[in-house]
């Protein structure tokens, strides 16, 4: 009897594990990732698709941080990631250099990482397993090619074309590429003039700051060139105040990046006339990746995610209603 009662109460702890982790948490992945910050709309979707993506419920157990647009937080955050032992990092790097010391470590401690969002420029390749992300200079000839095909329709091909530049975090990527774009379109034109370029750093704030001191050096601008939506809202916000109208005929066109949804209704609204999407919602993609390395199979090293852009005529209801960021 006292063996058959025994023989339960270990069947009883077997099953119930007994203090041991629970079956579901025992198997949760876990994953460190590091975030630039929540300076744009964009930002603060990528984080929640991030968060939705990588959840408990989907079998990971997500040590989150953010980094607050620097990059010395991004490092002790990995740092504590790899201290963890974490079985993966997933780094949305603020800027492309910088990453070679910290991700040799995560590599000596035998952890993956998976670069997300904006690239990194290392020595050696290996020190990172797979990024996913936009291709940023394809956006950013997008915006050109657009801007000239308007020009050349209103006959304005050859005339003058005096353009702000609002750029975003100095030696990131989405910069560092729509910019290359940019100069690459005033080689192709002689016609075409830089007026200023004004670091608003991806954020309404300082954007509309620079805007308003740009505004009283009474400089006359056909184009604002701005490289994320935040930075148009600030700037728009700027110009209205100084009743200086944007979007109609002979008026400022404003050429935006991201395609966030409060864009999209001001390209309705005619006061941006270009937005060019870039897509935020990376987590199921990097969840993705997270599977084939628990797999055992090699993800692809760069998968770009393929994107549109929108002006008033190619917009309709439909798209802002279904737009998920
Ligand atoms: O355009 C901007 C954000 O790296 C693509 O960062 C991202 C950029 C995006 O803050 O809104």
């Amino acid at each position: 009897m006292k063996k058959a009662l025994l023989c339960l109460l270990l069947a009883v702890l077997l099953l119930t594990g007994c203090g041991a982790p629970g079956p579901t948490e025992e198997h949760l992945i876990r994953v460190g990732f590091s975030q630039v910050g929540s300076e744009s709309d964009w930002r603060i979707a990528n984080t929640a698709s991030m968060l939705a993506a990588l959840s408990e419920a989907n079998g990971y157990e997500l040590l989150f941080d953010n980094a607050k647009q620097r990059q010395e937080n991004q490092l002790l955050a990995i740092r504590n990631f790899i201290q963890q032992d974490v079985d993966y990092i997933v780094l949305a790097p603020i800027t492309e250099s910088g990453w070679d010391d910290v991700l040799q470590e995560a590599k000596g401690s035998g952890i993956p990482v998976i670069i997300v969002d904006r690239r990194i420029s290392v020595s050696d390749d290996s020190l990172y397993t797979s990024w996913v992300g936009s291709d940023f200079l394809a956006e950013g000839r997008r915006a050109v090619r657009w801007l000239e095909e308007q020009l050349q329709a209103q006959g304005r091909g050859q005339e003058p074309l005096r353009i702000l530049h609002i750029q975003g975090t100095y030696g990131a990527t989405a910069q560092l590429l729509r910019t290359r774009a940019l100069t690459e379109a005033l080689e192709a034109h002689p016609n075409w003039e830089i007026v200023a370029q004004l670091p608003g750093e991806y954020t309404e704030a300082k954007s509309y700051e620079l805007m308003r001191d740009f505004l009283q050096t009474g400089q006359e601008i056909d184009v604002i060139y701005s490289e994320n939506d935040n930075m148009s809202f600030g700037a728009i916000r700027a110009l209205e105040e100084a009743g200086i109208p944007c979007g109609g005929e002979g008026e400022i066109m404003v050429l935006s990046f991201d395609a966030v949804r409060r864009a999209l209704e001001l390209c309705r609204d005619g006061k941006i006339s270009l937005c060019v999407e870039c897509n935020p919602l990376h987590g199921p993609r990097v969840a993705a990746l997270l599977e084939q390395l628990e797999n055992g199979s090699t993800p692809a090293k760069l998968t770009f995610v393929d994107e549109l852009a929108f002006d008033r005529d190619m917009l309709t209801d439909d798209v802002i209603r279904d737009r998920e960021y």
